[in-house]
């Protein structure tokens, strides 16, 4: 246990000292143009999230919020290249450089945020872990699962979720851990393990790509807070600023019912100063970023505001219809609360 506490340290030190490139705020933004696109870190496969459709286009709302930025920075969101990253190599791709910005439904944490080499970025989807059992084993509640074989994800916060859930109810269970969502849900339709222990969402998309879904069944309890946020590499104030606030604006957008469809309009009629400022009329958001005026019009008109983003890829209407719940805005309730952008 110790030694394994040491190797793990030693991987974190040696990969930032040794792999994180030279980085001065603004050289992250000064490659990105020069390159002339955005390299996105997104998963491999992850339904509402990042997953190639059957013409092989990434789609999901991980993949929009890159689109989105691409739009944000060149004026067209096609000038993205994503680099699908598995949850143990995510992060190093982002220290090493290999991508510039990881939306890849990674959850912020604190050791996560400060240790790795890294900057965790306003969250945008909040979800929670829980567990997959079949629906005629009977288990309803995650005590019930012990002395259980669960499968789970490694570099995930997954496994020390349940981890800290079984010895803190005192009850054994047996990890059987995967590089992969795919083999995890493998081995949980070969009985090989008993339960799938990720963040709810996941299950759901896993659940849906099961022959039967209504096989299996997703255990109400949430043990975890799960916030995802875009991670950028630390030590690059300019760049971290972009997202950041990006981000933000794509909240705002929603607030404000700025839309795909009314973005142009609203730019070329409004007179609130909020308005004015946020679209670019009155230049001095997009100066602060050293972006074009238009940054957030052109992200806006490419994808969408933050509600639109969310109902287009885990709405209702989408294959894993999830409402909004915590993802809802601030005005009804939620936790999408944009800071004030001026
Ligand atoms: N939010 C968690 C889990 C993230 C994660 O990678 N989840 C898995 C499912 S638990 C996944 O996306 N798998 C897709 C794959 O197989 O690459 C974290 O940040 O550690």
């Amino acid at each position: 246990m110790f030694r394994r506490a040491i190797s793990a340290v030693a991987t974190v030190v040696f990969t930032f000292l040794w792999t994180a490139p030279p980085t001065r705020a603004g050289a992250t933004m000064d490659a990105v143009l020069a390159r002339g696109e955005l390299v996105c870190g997104i998963n491999t496969g992850f339904i509402g999230f990042s997953y190639p459709n059957e013409r092989g286009e990434w789609k999901g709302l991980d993949v929009d919020l890159c689109r989105g930025l691409a739009a944000a920075l060149f004026g067209d969101p096609n000038k993205v290249r994503f680099v699908p990253l598995t949850p143990s190599t995510r992060f190093t791709a982002v220290t090493s450089g290999e991508v510039d910005v990881l939306f890849r439904n990674s959850t912020e944490t604190m050791l996560r945020d400060v240790t790795l080499g890294l900057r965790a970025i306003t969250p945008y989807f909040y979800d929670g872990h829980s567990f997959m059992v079949a629906a005629s084993s009977g288990i309803n509640k995650a005590v019930e699962l012990d002395g259980a074989t669960i499968c789970l994800l490694q570099g995930t916060t997954n496994e020390q979720i349940t981890a800290d859930f079984f010895r803190r109810h005192n009850l054994s269970f047996t990890p059987v851990v995967f590089e992969r969502s795919e083999q995890a849900r493998d081995a949980l339709k070969a009985g090989r393990c008993d339960s799938f222990g990720s963040d709810a969402g996941n299950l759901a998309a896993v659940r849906l790509s099961m022959e039967d879904p209504s096989a299996w069944k997703i255990l109400d309890e949430r043990l975890s807070k799960e916030p995802y946020g875009p991670f950028v590499r630390r030590g690059d104030d300019e760049w971290y600023d972009v997202v950041r606030w990006y981000v933000n604006a794509l909240f705002q957008a929603e607030e404000s019912g700025i839309t795909a469809a009314n973005v142009e309009e609203i730019a070329a009629t409004t007179n609130d100063a909020d308005l004015r400022r946020l679209l670019g009329v009155t230049p001095e958001l997009g100066k602060a970023l050293k972006l074009d005026p238009k940054w957030v019009v052109n992200a806006i008109k490419a994808v969408g505001n933050y509600g639109e983003i969310f109902e287009r890829n885990l709405g209702r209407d989408s294959p894993l219809g999830l409402s909004r719940g915590l993802n809802e805005q601030w005005t009804k309730g939620g936790l999408i609360y944009a800071l004030p952008m001026r």
